[in-house]
C-alpha cells in the first residue's frame, strides 16, 4: 500500500513537473500553417529540382566594390554603406545601367548547361532598385538609359530552357524614405506601414505581371521593425499563394506574433523550407535537418553575392569545392542555390563561367544521383556522401575523398545486399563489392588519378543470406 502511494506521489510531482516546463503551445495568430511537409505537385517539383542558380544583380554591379578608386572588400552589394555613400549619390547609379551585353536567353542557355533546374533573381536588393518597371516607384530598370524589363525577359527566356524562376525580394529598402529599422514612436509606425503598403503593392505586383513565377525568396526581414509585424508577413504569405497557385514561399519572410522568425514560438517552421542555411551547412550527420524542406544558398567568393571587380581577397571555390558542397546538401535532402553576380554590362565573368562550365560537365553525367535524389538512410563514410533517387530507389555513393587504399567501405543495414555497383557515366565499369561482414562490404576502385568525384550507382536488395567466410566475435 505505501509503495503504491509513493508511486502515484512521484508521478503527481512529474506531471506537475511537465506542466511546468511549458509545454502548452502558444496559440498564434501567425504562426507555422502546418507542421508537415507540403505534399503538392509544386512543391515535389521544387524538391526534386535539387540544384538552383541565385542571382544577385543590381546597380551595385556597376562598381562591382570598388569606389573612387578605393576598393571595399566587404560585400559588393552593400558598398553604398561601406563607403558611406548618401543615397542621391548611390541612387544616381541608375543614369549609368545600361547592361548591352545582357541577353537573357544566352544566361538562361549557360545555366542551362550547367544542369541547374531553377533560379532566383533580385528582383530588388537592399538598395531598393527594381529590375522591372514597378507602377509603385520611379527607382527602376524603366527609368534607365537601358529601358528593358529585365524580369519579363528573364522569366521568358528561363521558362523556355524548362528551369523555374523564383523571385527574391528584400523588405530591407535603402532607397524608399518610410524603411524604418525600428519602431519607436508613432511617427515611425506611421512611415512604416506606408512601407508595409509599398511592399505588398509591389509584390502583388510581381506575382501578377509574372505569373509564371514559381516561388519568392524573402531577405532583409531580420530588423526590428518587421519582427513588430508578423501579422503583415503571415499576410503576404497568403496573398502570394493566392495569386500564384503552389507559390513556394521560404522561411526568411515570416516573424510570427511575437516577433520570432523562421520558426514560431512553438518551433514550427514558417513558410514552405528552411533558408537559413546561408553559406553554411548542416553538419554532414545531422538527420534533423530532415523534418522540414530546406535550401542552402552559397556564394562563390566569401561573401561577395554582387559583382565584385576583385576576387582576390578571398577564396574563391574550385568546381569541386562547389560540387562538394551541392551533394552535401543533397545528402539530407536540401536543395543548394550557387550563386552568380554578374557585371554591370551584363555579361558574366570568367570566373564564373568556367564554374557552371565544370559543374555543368560533371553534371551532365552524374545529374542523376543529384536530381529527384535525397537522404539514403544510410551510415555515411569517410569517402563522400550517399544520396538515394525517391523515385527509383537507387542509392548513390558520391566519392570525393579516395583513400590511398583504394577500397572503399560501405556499412550497410544487416540483410541488405549489393546486387550491382557501377560507375555512373560508363556502366560497363562494374565494381564486385566484397562482403566483409554481415552488415559491411568493400568496393576497390582503379589505381588511376581521380581529379573528380566519382558515382558508383548501387542497387540494393533486402537479401539476407550472406556469402562470406567470416566468422563473428563472440564477446
Ligand atoms: C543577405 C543579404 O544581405 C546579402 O546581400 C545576400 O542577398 C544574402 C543572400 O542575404 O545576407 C544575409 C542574410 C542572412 C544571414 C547572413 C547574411 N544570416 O542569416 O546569417
Amino acid at each position: 500500500m505505501k509503495r503504491i502511494l509513493i508511486t502515484i506521489m512521484i508521478w503527481v510531482v512529474s506531471l506537475q513537473l511537465i506542466c511546468a516546463q511549458g509545454k502548452t503551445p502558444k496559440l498564434l495568430k501567425y504562426g507555422a500553417q502546418t507542421t508537415v511537409k507540403r505534399t503538392d505537385s509544386a512543391m515535389a517539383k521544387w524538391r526534386a529540382n535539387r540544384l538552383g542558380q541565385f542571382i544577385h544583380w543590381g546597380l551595385y554591379a556597376i562598381p562591382g566594390g570598388v569606389w573612387k578608386g578605393k576598393t571595399y572588400a566587404y560585400a559588393a552589394e552593400f558598398l553604398k554603406s561601406s563607403a558611406r555613400l548618401s543615397t542621391a549619390t548611390w541612387d544616381s547609379l541608375m543614369y549609368a545601367f545600361n547592361p548591352v551585353k545582357f541577353d537573357a536567353r544566352a544566361w538562361a542557355k549557360m545555366d542551362k548547361a550547367m544542369g541547374v533546374k531553377y533560379m532566383t533573381i533580385t528582383t530588388k536588393h537592399h538598395e531598393g532598385f527594381c529590375l522591372w518597371p514597378s507602377k509603385y516607384t520611379d527607382f527602376t530598370v524603366a527609368h534607365t538609359p537601358f529601358k528593358r524589363d529585365i524580369l519579363q525577359e528573364l522569366v521568358e527566356a528561363y521558362t523556355a530552357e524548362g528551369i523555374d524562376v523564383n523571385f527574391y525580394y528584400s523588405v530591407l529598402d535603402w532607397h524608399h524614405p518610410d524603411w524604418r529599422y525600428d519602431l519607436k514612436n508613432a511617427a515611425d509606425s506611421a512611415a512604416f506601414d506606408r512601407y508595409l503598403d509599398f511592399a505588398k503593392n509591389q509584390l502583388a505586383e510581381l506575382a501578377t505581371r509574372y505569373p509564371k513565377v514559381k516561388g519568392f525568396w524573402f531577405d532583409g526581414t531580420w530588423d526590428l521593425s518587421v519582427q513588430k509585424n508578423g501579422k503583415w508577413t503571415y499576410e503576404v504569405e497568403m496573398m502570394l499563394k493566392q495569386l500564384v497557385p503552389g507559390a513556394i514561399v521560404n522561411s526568411r519572410l515570416r516573424a510570427d506574433d511575437f516577433g520570432k522568425r523562421h520558426r514560431d514560438s512553438n518551433g514550427g517552421l514558417m513558410g514552405d523550407y528552411e533558408s537559413g542555411y546561408e553559406r553554411r551547412l548542416p553538419s554532414p550527420y545531422d538527420t534533423s535537418v530532415l523534418k522540414t524542406d530546406w535550401e542552402a544558398c552559397m556564394t562563390i567568393p566569401e561573401n561577395q553575392w554582387g559583382y565584385h571587380q576583385d576576387w582576390s581577397l578571398s577564396h574563391v571555390k574550385s568546381g569541386n569545392e562547389i560540387l562538394e558542397n551541392i551533394i552535401r546538401a543533397v545528402a539530407l535532402s536540401g536543395n543548394m542555390l550557387v550563386n552568380f553576380g554578374p557585371k554591370g554590362d551584363g555579361s558574366f565573368r570568367t570566373e564564373e563561367l568556367q564554374r557552371a562550365k565544370e559543374i555543368g560537365d560533371w553534371m551532365k553525367v552524374n545529374g542523376e544521383a543529384v536530381y529527384h535524389c535525397g537522404y539514403a538512410g544510410l551510415e555515411r563514410q569517410d569517402w563522400g556522401y550517399f544520396t538515394k533517387n525517391e523515385q527509383t530507389g537507387k542509392v548513390y555513393m558520391v566519392v570525393f575523398n579516395v583513400p590511398v587504399s583504394l577500397s572503399l567501405n560501405l556499412k550497410l543495414p544487416r540483410g541488405m545486399v549489393i546486387t550491382s555497383a557501377a560507375l555512373v557515366g560508363e556502366p560497363t565499369q562494374q565494381y564486385q563489392p566484397e562482403e566483409v561482414a554481415p552488415d559491411q562490404y568493400m568496393i576497390h576502385l582503379e589505381p588511376k588519378r581521380y581529379d573528380k568525384p566519382i558515382v558508383i550507382a548501387l542497387v540494393l536488395t533486402g537479401k539476407s543470406k550472406t556469402n562470406g567466410n567470416y566468422r563473428e566475435a563472440k564477446t
